[in-house]
C-alpha cells in the first residue's frame, strides 16, 4: 500500500520529509513529489501550494502518476469554533466549499447539480486517528471543514461560514483532495492545527504559528502511517 501526504505549504510536509528515509525526488507538472518510506512503510509526500485549484492537481498526481492508495492531508486552519485554540488538532468529518454560489438558480450555497455539499472522509482513518489519540491522551476535536479560496481574517464572514456549513473550522484545500479522492474512490483523511482563529489578528497568528502548528499536525499523520495496516 502506498500512502500519499499532502500539504499546502512547504512549511507543512517539512517536518514530514524530516522524518523519511530512501528519499529521490521527482518534478511532475510544476510540483516537487518526495518518495520514501516512513517505519518500512511506502509514502509520497508533497505540498500543492495554496487554494483549490492547485490542491486538485497535485491530490489527482498522488493517485494517478504516483499510485497512492490513500491520502492524507496535514495541515493548518483557522478556527470558527471557539472551542478551538491555536495548535488544536481538528479531523474533518466531511469537506464543503463555502465559495461555491449558484444560489442565483434556487441552489443552497456550497451546491453544483451532481455535486455535495458536504464530502464525507473515510470513517475507517478517522477511527485509526481517535484510537491513537485516546491512547497518547490527545485530544482530537471533529468537524466540518470549510473550504475555499480566500484567507479569512474577518469575524463576519468566519461567522456567516460556520452558520450556513456548520464548520468548525476553515482552510483553502481540504474540499479539493475531498472532491478528487471521492471521485476515485480512495479513502482520504484531513487532519488540521489550529494557527489564527480567522479574525482580524488572523494574518499576524498565522505567521506565528504556522511552523509550530504544523509540525503538530505532521507528527500526529506519521503516527498514523505507522497504525495504518498494509493489506
Ligand atoms: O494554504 C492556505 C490555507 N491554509 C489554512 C489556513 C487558512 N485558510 C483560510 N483562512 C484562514 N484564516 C486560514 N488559516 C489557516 C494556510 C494558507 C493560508 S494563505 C497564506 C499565504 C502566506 C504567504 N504568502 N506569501 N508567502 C506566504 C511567502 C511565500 C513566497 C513565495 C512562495 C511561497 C511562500
Amino acid at each position: 500500500m502506498k500512502i500519499a501526504i499532502m500539504g499546502a505549504m512547504p512549511e507543512e510536509i517539512e517536518p514530514l520529509i524530516a522524518k523519511l528515509d530512501n528519499v529521490t525526488t521527482t518534478v511532475y507538472a510544476a510540483n516537487k513529489y518526495y518518495e520514501g518510506t516512513y517505519k518500512g512503510k511506502e509514502v509520497v509526500v508533497a505540498y500543492s501550494k495554496i487554494g483549490k485549484v492547485f490542491a486538485t492537481l497535485t491530490a489527482t498526481m498522488l493517485i494517478e502518476k504516483f499510485g497512492c492508495d490513500i491520502l492524507l492531508f496535514s495541515g493548518v486552519a483557522g478556527a470558527i469554533s471557539d472551542e478551538l485554540k491555536i495548535g488544536d488538532l481538528i479531523i474533518a468529518d466531511g469537506l464543503c466549499q463555502h465559495d461555491l454560489d449558484i444560489t442565483a438558480f434556487g441552489h443552497p450555497f456550497g451546491y453544483v447539480p451532481e455535486g455535495e455539499v458536504c464530502i464525507p472522509t473515510d470513517v475507517g482513518l478517522r477511527n485509526i486517528a481517535k484510537e491513537i489519540a485516546a491512547s497518547k491522551g490527545i485530544e482530537l476535536k471533529e468537524g466540518v471543514i470549510a473550504t475555499g479560496d480566500q484567507f479569512i481574517a474577518n469575524p463576519e464572514k468566519k461567522e456567516w461560514i460556520g452558520e450556513v456549513f456548520k464548520a468548525h473550522a476553515l482552510e483553502m484545500e481540504g474540499a479539493s483532495v475531498a472532491v478528487v479522492c471521492n471521485a476515485l474512490n480512495v479513502p482520504f483523511f484531513i487532519l488540521r492545527a489550529i494557527s489564527d482563529a480567522a479574525d482580524m489578528d488572523a494574518s499576524f497568528n498565522f505567521d506565528a504559528f504556522l511552523e509550530s502548528s504544523a509540525k503538530i499536525s505532521a507528527d500526529f499523520i506519521l503516527s498514523m502511517v505507522e497504525h495504518i495496516q498494509e493489506d
